[in-house]
């Protein structure tokens, strides 16, 4: 029996791999030359593409003549390999590099694996008419990391709060339905070919607060994963799980779950040994121990490095990875305390651990310090671990950015964040490390400024999926556009997300006018810093209603557990994170941060509410006061979400209706959102303050 139900049989929208992407490649002459699994894929997909707009495709040998070919993809003849015999100039050679030449009008893919022969195709589907069209070229492409992960927090059983996917804002899950693995995976099929054409290449599978019934994927259940496994191997992704750190218990009927326990260990490794028969390119288990009520090594007196390091061993003989999370805080705060703050928990917790996990062990740091916000600072943890291998942990999903009822393009966040460096010189061309590289193991992260060499490989990226069975994907159909930037952020880190956007536009609306892109660009560009401006201001974070995390409420989360306050009273607003007066959290960064954020003077305007308490008659470096701030900015945000309505309106007739409709819908509630947040927020801040605002415009 399955669980699954009668739903819409509407096909999912075609994201950005409508059949019009392949038009330039797909009336061309293609060879594709190889053999291998994933080089199947791509004989498939030329195929398919030459079939539908009468170009030819042929198969062959590697290494037999090709006469007139316009599109060549092959693997590479035995004795060469893309770096050994091209400009590095995209990066190294990895097992997913390609080469790409094109001498007068021909071009020719060659790759020394077929996962790279695979990411060469979509190169140029990407390219379109361009790949063909532009002067002679001689590239190697490579990504910036072997480790480029989607992490998925769905439930097989609907959880009674979170439902069947937490955080999850876009219909159901693609893997799951109450309570059962879906019998019909096509779905995750075409999943997986969107996230090949972007460049992802692993998946956790499951949310990472195991439930009882989930923790089964791990034994009983794992010929379910086995099948999710085959389907994703097609297009070159791995799956990996999140496990409960209390399997041994749960699954194995042991006593403990204590890391330093022998028969702990044994049930470990026996554990894996089943999954990696069973999967033999399994990628490893993702852990969130001790950590908003899941369990972990903290039980038995163990450190966070005893419980991954025991798993890593486990792992080992398969090259089997641990992504071990770092968001480590106690949700049960005394919400009185003044002295513990959220913000230092996770360095507080792993900094002290640096150098002892084991090599296949990653951290899996969140970008901010608290829990992703629309602004946060960069998290100090990623600085503070040159000996570990450190992920970067990002969110797709709209926990706290509008839930996909909200058009936010989060790429230039994730670009500011990746681009961010903890050393001097600070600036956007300056020659320190990036985050990003921090992730990478690449660029100035080898050359580390104060403590030596920097742990390589590294750790790379993952981040929290917003797609769901939703006709759409992802709910709002310009959501879309996060997941797309996300996965080419991680093959290149540096590339410009408004670029990217255009990239997007380009294959989901192929032969659209040029005012759909001018469209788009006008609605997302901004659009982070839009719900920024109606939202919580000047990084003081949070103030969502508890539970949900949607729309307003100042005072939701004031007086809770869990370690996110505002401390605003009749005088001023903001959280005293200095070293000086405060809760030492600005002294976790390395100079010239900790002195930057330390003082009023230097704290950029944007983060000051997050370092500093201030009265709302201080002056910010724009030159107007705290409370006068806040009023225009909400009163622009919303004015902005205005512009943005109008401009879609303009071109809603030029795409398809529905997706039309999709959009229309979701603009009405982010409107009456951002009113309403506008609307609380300026009247919650004029009653504490009694400061009216210059304009005099109506706060109610
Ligand atoms: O952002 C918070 C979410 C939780 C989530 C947690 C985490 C999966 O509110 O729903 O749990 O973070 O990252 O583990």
């Amino acid at each position: 029996m399955t669980g699954d139900t009668q739903r819409s049989t509407a096909a999912p929208h075609a994201a950005w791999l409508p059949d019009g992407a392949f038009a330039a490649l797909g009336s061309r002459r293609v060879v594709v030359a190889g053999d291998g699994a994933l080089t199947g894929t791509v004989a498939e997909e030329v195929a398919a593409a030459t079939a539908r707009f009468g170009g030819a495709f042929s198969r062959l040998e590697v290494g037999d003549a090709v006469a007139d070919a316009e599109l060549v993809l092959t693997l590479s003849p035995a004795e060469t390999s893309p770096a050994a015999s091209s400009p590095a100039d995209h990066g190294e050679d990895t097992d997913e590099s390609f080469r790409f030449t094109r001498e007068a009008g021909a071009v020719v893919v060659q790759a020394r694996t077929d996962a790279g022969l695979l990411r060469g195709l979509f190169h140029v589907v990407r390219l379109g008419e361009a790949a063909f069209d532009g002067p002679d070229a001689d590239e190697t492409h490579a990504p910036a990391t072997d480790l480029r992960m989607l992490d998925h927090w769905d439930n097989v059983d609907v959880h009674p709060t979170m439902g069947q996917v937490e955080r999850g804002y876009s219909g159901g899950s693609i893997f799951y339905d109450n309570g059962f693995v879906r019998s019909d995976l096509s779905r995750v099929e075409r999943y997986a070919r969107l996230l090949a054409a972007v460049g992802i290449n692993r998946v956790a599978i499951n949310n990472v607060n195991v439930h009882e019934h989930e923790a089964h994927l791990l034994t009983d259940d794992l010929g379910d994963v086995v099948r999710i496994a085959a389907v994703f191997r097609r297009w070159g992704i791995r799956v990996h799980l999140s496990v409960s750190f209390a399997s041994p218990i749960l699954l194995g009927g042991l006593g403990t779950s204590d890391p330093l326990d022998q028969d702990v260990a044994h049930w470990w490794v026996r554990a894996a040994a089943r999954v990696w028969d069973a999967i033999p390119d399994f990628g490893g288990f993702v852990v969130k121990a001790d950590s908003e009520g899941q369990p972990g090594p903290f039980a038995y007196g163990r450190t966070h490095a005893d419980g991954a390091n025991m798993l890593a061993a486990a792992v080992e003989p398969y090259d089997g990875l641990i992504h071990w999370r770092a968001f480590v805080y106690n949700h049960r705060q005394d919400w009185r305390d003044r002295s513990t703050d959220r913000a230092r928990a996770a360095f507080d917790h792993f900094h002290p651990l640096d150098g002892t996990f084991s090599d296949n062990v990653i951290v899996q740091v969140k970008y901010g310090p608290l829990d992703f916000q629309v602004r946060e600072p960069v998290s100090p943890v990623l600085a503070a671990m040159p000996h570990t291998r450190i992920a970067l942990e990002l969110q797709i999903t709209q926990e706290y950015t509008g839930q996909q009822k909200h058009a936010v393009y989060l790429g230039p966040q994730w670009s500011q964040i990746l681009g961010f460096r903890f050393w001097e010189p600070t600036g956007r061309d300056g020659g320190s490390p990036t985050v990003a590289d921090l992730a990478t193991g690449r660029g100035k992260a080898a050359e580390d400024p104060g403590t030596g060499t920097w742990r390589k490989p590294a750790g790379g990226f993952a981040a929290v999926s917003n797609v769901g069975d939703d006709e759409f994907w992802t709910g709002h159909p310009f959501a879309q556009a996060n997941l797309y930037a996300y996965g080419r952020l991680c093959w290149d880190p540096t590339l410009d997300p408004a670029t990217l956007l255009d990239e997007w536009v380009g294959l989901t609306f192929p032969g659209a006018p040029d005012a759909v892109r001018q469209a788009v660009h006008t609605v997302l560009d901004r659009s982070w810093e839009t719900y920024e401006q109606y939202t919580a201001p000047l990084g003081v974070g949070f103030m969502v209603r508890p539970g949900h995390h949607y729309g307003p409420d100042v005072d939701g989360y004031e007086y809770t557990p869990w370690g996110t306050y505002h401390f605003a009273d009749r005088d001023g607003i903001g959280v005293d994170r200095t070293v000086r007066t405060g809760t030492g959290y600005a002294g976790q960064y390395p100079s010239p941060w900790r002195e930057t954020y330390e003082s009023l003077s230097t704290c950029p305007d944007e983060l000051l509410l997050f370092f500093h308490h201030v009265p709302y008659t201080h002056v910010l470096h724009s030159g107007t006061t705290v409370i006068q701030h806040i009023y225009d900015t909400h009163f622009e945000g919303v004015e902005r979400v205005e512009a943005m309505i109008a401009a879609w309106s303009d071109v809603s007739t030029l795409v398809d209706p529905r997706l039309s409709e999709r959009v229309a819908e979701r603009f009405a509630e982010q409107l009456h959102s951002a009113t309403e947040w506008r609307d609380q927020i300026s009247a919650y801040f004029l009653r504490k303050s009694g400061i009216p605002d210059e304009l005099g415009r109506t706060i109610y």
